[in-house]
């Protein structure tokens, strides 16, 4: 099923992980221009060719993609971002703010440098895009789209380690329910997907500690941790015109891990 036929798809954060599962199955559902922002770096450059690669193969050269390479800390790269998406595609559709890191320390002993920088990728980075594009979903015709915003089950329960990350998805939440109600208007939808234990470069790290691992399965009610494409599916759902009338809505992508108390 095309859900997201000819609709031009923005995506922060799309080399790897989350971002790159959503790139691939818009693609698989008839988006035929993605505006693919990424970090730029080497590893990030390779990865991003790949995935060119990938969704030329999977669609027969039916999607176009336009890479923006840039820090999502830096208010600039969101301008860049739609910029070089109007002038490949003359609009953006929908846009999923996903771009986001979490490294994760310990509280009392944490660098000032750590909280700062990840609240500037998070919840700044997710600000300035989030706003650049809204403000061209405004201006163009047909007016409105639809916004996703990457939160996270960590906006609505805590973690020992992650005293700097949560606080950013929380607000990232919060966002969308305030965009939702300030957008409205201009026919622009704003939703907050809240991904459980998704398994990508993110926690690689952390979840290679099999106790911490085996705990979360143990407590997520279908048995398994996430995967990437677990979160495309949700994300295409609210991206498409089945959605059409869900905005400030939240999401919890993660197998029955919040309500499982006992
Ligand atoms: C998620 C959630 C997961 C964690 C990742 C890094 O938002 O907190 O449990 O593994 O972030």
């Amino acid at each position: 099923m095309a859900l997201l036929a000819n609709k031009i798809v923005c995506i922060t954060g799309s080399s790897r992980g989350i971002g790159r599962a959503c790139a691939v199955e818009s693609a698989r559902h008839g988006a035929t221009g993605l505006i693919l922002h990424y970090f730029g770096d080497q590893e990030t450059e390779a990865e991003l060719q790949s995935l060119k690669a990938e969704i030329y193969a999977t669609t027969h050269d039916n999607c176009r993609v336009v890479g923006v390479p840039g820090d999502i800390a830096d208010s600039g790269t969101s301008q860049q971002i739609v910029k070089a998406g109007v002038e490949a595609f003359g609009r953006i559709d929908v846009l999923v703010s996903n771009a986001g890191i979490c490294p994760f320390a310990e509280f009392l002993t944490m660098p000032h440098d750590t909280w700062e920088r990840t609240r500037q990728v998070n919840l700044d980075g997710s600000f300035y895009v989030v706003q650049a594009v809204a403000n061209q979903m405004k201006s163009q015709v047909p007016q409105g789209g639809s916004i996703i915003g990457l939160a996270s089950i960590s906006a609505l329960v805590g973690g020992e380690f992650q005293c700097h990350y949560t606080p950013t998805k929380a607000g990232i939440l919060s966002m969308m329910q305030s965009c939702a109600v300030a957008l409205g208007k201009y026919n622009i939808r704003c939703n907050a997907i809240l991904p459980g234990t998704i398994v990508t470069d993110i926690n690689k790290e952390d979840l290679a500690n099999e106790k911490k691992r085996g705990d979360t399965i143990g407590r997520t009610a279908l048995g398994r941790l996430g995967a990437p494409d677990d979160v495309a599916g949700p994300m295409v759902f609210l991206a498409s015109e089945l959605a059409k009338y869900v905005t400030g809505a939240q999401l919890l992508v993660d197998g029955g891990l919040f309500v499982n108390l006992q």
